[in-house]
């Protein structure tokens, strides 16, 4: 049986209803939708007020959203607000905004080392990944299908300094056990990338089993089928993961807004330290290393802010290159 601990709830939500009454949405159907209690699965319908007070595609419930049912486990009365969300702009229309998934701590750009690899678009996700609040992970499949992934790494990380790149085959083993490491604190994780590249037969090796089915990719053009049709939260060693059918295209452009949100308890802190431009490194009077030292901020925590920074820095220099470009 599921906790609201082992379904992924954190603290930081805030208190909503009572526990029986919260559920987890871990699919999603024509105006209906899949949940999980803490008391086991449930089929649930949106109230008539919920619907109406909905006016764009954006606040349905999706997969990973926390909801407020009735007491019978019924109807969804709230969405809860989410932390994070991955979406997606169709053709660039605002109205059109797509939720992959919400509630996030990690998304996995999945790519495959033969045909798949294109950067520009690597970038594109990277933006909107950054953007949903969540931690983008870069994962490369399919690492029996080259001779050697060295170079293609290498440029990988120097163009992103600020996000990890694992390598990984689902046919030989390797690197799953760093993948395998994520799965922790029942973490929710979503695999995003085009068809075909591996991401459903990914999930099966690191559940043990057959969760999803897979596909083979086409012989004339190297592309995927569109095998998964669905985005499905499913339980995966101590960690929720969200496959998703693989995309096409994928809308942009980010503001940047909501990554501050993901560390706010960090920018909070540095707004205590002595010096305004703290780097938080060994400048004296840093509230931030002294929170570390004193166990109220993980160090992990930190790396992975200052890896935002970095990345930040960098998306920033490269709006004002493209923008530059344009000007001429
Ligand atoms: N050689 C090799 N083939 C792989 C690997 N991982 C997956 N495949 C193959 O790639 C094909 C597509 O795999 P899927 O897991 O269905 O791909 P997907 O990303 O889920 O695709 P969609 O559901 O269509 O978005 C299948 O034939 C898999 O057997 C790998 O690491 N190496
Ligand atoms: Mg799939
Ligand atoms: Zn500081």
């Amino acid at each position: 049986m599921n906790t609201l601990l082992t379904l992924g709830w954190n603290e930081a939500f805030g208190c909503y209803a009572e526990k029986e009454q919260l559920a987890r949405i871990i699919t999603t159907g024509q105006n209906t939708y899949q949940g999980l209690t803490i008391n086991g699965p449930c089929h649930l319908k949106l109230t008539g007020k919920v619907s109406h007070s909905i006016t764009e595609k954006y606040d349905l419930p999706a997969v990973g959203d926390w909801v407020v049912t009735d007491p019978h486990q019924q109807v969804i009365q709230q969405i809860i607000p989410r932390r994070s969300s991955f979406v997606r702009n169709v053709a660039g229309n605002q109205d059109q905004r797509q939720v992959i998934a919400a509630n996030l701590d990690e998304i996995w750009l999945v790519m495959s080392l033969n045909h798949d690899l294109n950067l520009p678009r690597l970038n594109r996700y990277i933006i909107n990944a950054w953007d949903s609040g969540a931690l983008p992970v870069i994962i490369l499949t399919k690492a029996d299908l080259i001779a050697d992934s060295t170079m293609i790494i290498k440029e990988i990380q120097l163009e992103h300094p600020g996000i990890d790149v694992l390598v990984c085959s689902a046919k030989t083993g390797v690197g799953l056990e760093d993948l395998q490491a994520r799965l922790t604190h029942y973490r929710t994780i979503a695999l995003v990338g085009s068809s075909g590249i591996g991401k459903s037969t990914l999930i099966n090796q690191l559940a043990g089993r057959d969760l999803q089915l897979t596909g083979d990719i086409r012989e004339d053009d190297g592309r995927g089928r569109h095998t998964t049709t669905s985005r499905n939260l499913l339980a995966v060693q101590h960690a929720w993961l969200v496959d998703t059918p693989g995309m096409r295209e994928f809308g942009l452009w980010s503001t940047g807004e909501q990554l501050n949100q993901t560390f706010e308890d960090i920018a909070e802190l540095a707004e205590s330290c002595r010096f305004g431009d703290c780097a938080h490194g060994s400048e004296p009077g840093c509230a931030v290393t002294s929170a570390i030292a004193q166990g109220r901020l993980s160090a992990e925590r930190f790396k992975d802010y200052q890896k935002l920074q970095r990345e930040l820095a960098y998306l920033e220099k490269r709006k004002r290159e493209t923008e530059l470009k344009k000007r001429r």
